[in-house]
């Protein structure tokens, strides 16, 4: 991995293990004393995370499992952003090979309605400051059966019928990731990525359930607003959520 790569920074210094509990964990360990841009990533997570302690499948081989190291001079409110940086260069790279694959506001990517991608974005903040941000990725590659409770939900590129190389795909998300990234923590600039969500967003225009601990209320999605926010209307009452918030939900499937 990193053969071929087009950035200025972020996977200068790549970490790879053939096996590992979390990338994510262990970038975590290692954060304070690597520069911004470090990648670790493996061929498989015996401990893959998800978000709020859910776990992340990562079996051998089948996917790409990776971590970026993020040190953004900006305020710790304007980091929730990121993970939405994240999502638009992952779907504007899957789409420009031809995959067909759709943004789940805030952090899911989906082909023909299943999950094949997740971020998790792990902040270390002092007072105000950012330390560091760890941003997670897992895509699912090559894994054509899932277990049983997730397997209505989730799905591969390869299951979908397309095909790719790891390497490519990795190479182009760090790229435009890169370009998205440095627009938003130089300039504010997020208009690019806003576009990216809208253009491929699974939701905008359909009724989906928001999730929020344990209620959960059907909704029907307008807008991403200009700060990544979700605009639903819920008994004409306009909305506006947070991507830290809640969870989406199909009207009768995962989206
Ligand atoms: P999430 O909380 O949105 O999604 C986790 C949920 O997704 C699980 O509860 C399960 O229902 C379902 N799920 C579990 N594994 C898979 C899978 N392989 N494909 C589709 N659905 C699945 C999403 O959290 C954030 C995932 C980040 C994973 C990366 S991998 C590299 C890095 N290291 C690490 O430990 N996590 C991140």
């Amino acid at each position: 991995m990193g053969k071929n790569l087009k950035t200025k920074f972020i996977g200068k210094k790549i970490i790879e293990f053939k096996t590992i509990n979390s990338t994510n964990t262990y970038l975590k360990e290692i954060g304070n004393i690597e520069n911004e841009g470090t990648v670790v990533i493996s061929e498989e997570q015996t401990g893959g995370r998800g978000r709020l302690g859910r776990r992340w499948v990562s079996s051998h081989g089948d996917g790409i499992y990776m971590s970026m190291l993020l040190k953004p001079k900006i305020k710790v409110e304007k980091s929730p952003f990121i993970t939405i940086i994240a999502g638009a260069s992952i779907v504007k790279a899957l789409n420009d090979f031809g995959i067909n694959a759709m943004i789940k506001w805030p952090n899911d990517i989906v082909i023909n309605g299943k999950k094949i991608c997740g971020i998790l974005t792990e902040l270390n903040s002092h007072m105000e400051k950012i330390n560091y941000i760890v941003l997670g990725i897992g895509i699912n590659i090559k894994k054509l059966d899932f277990e049983e409770d997730i397997k209505n939900m989730a799905t591969s590129i390869y299951k979908e019928g397309y095909e790719i190389s790891r390497k490519d795909l990795f190479n182009s998300i760090l790229y435009e990731f890169e370009n998205l990234y440095l627009d938003y923590i130089k300039y504010d600039e997020k208009n690019e990525v806003l576009n990216i969500c809208r253009k491929y967003s699974a939701i905008i225009n359909k009724k989906v359930y928001i999730v929020n601990n344990n209620k959960k209320e059907l909704a029907f999605c307008i807008d991403i607003n200009d700060n990544g926010n979700l605009l639903v209307k819920v008994n004409d009452n306009i909305i506006e959520i947070s991507s830290t918030e809640v969870s989406i939900r199909g009207e009768d499937c995962y989206i």
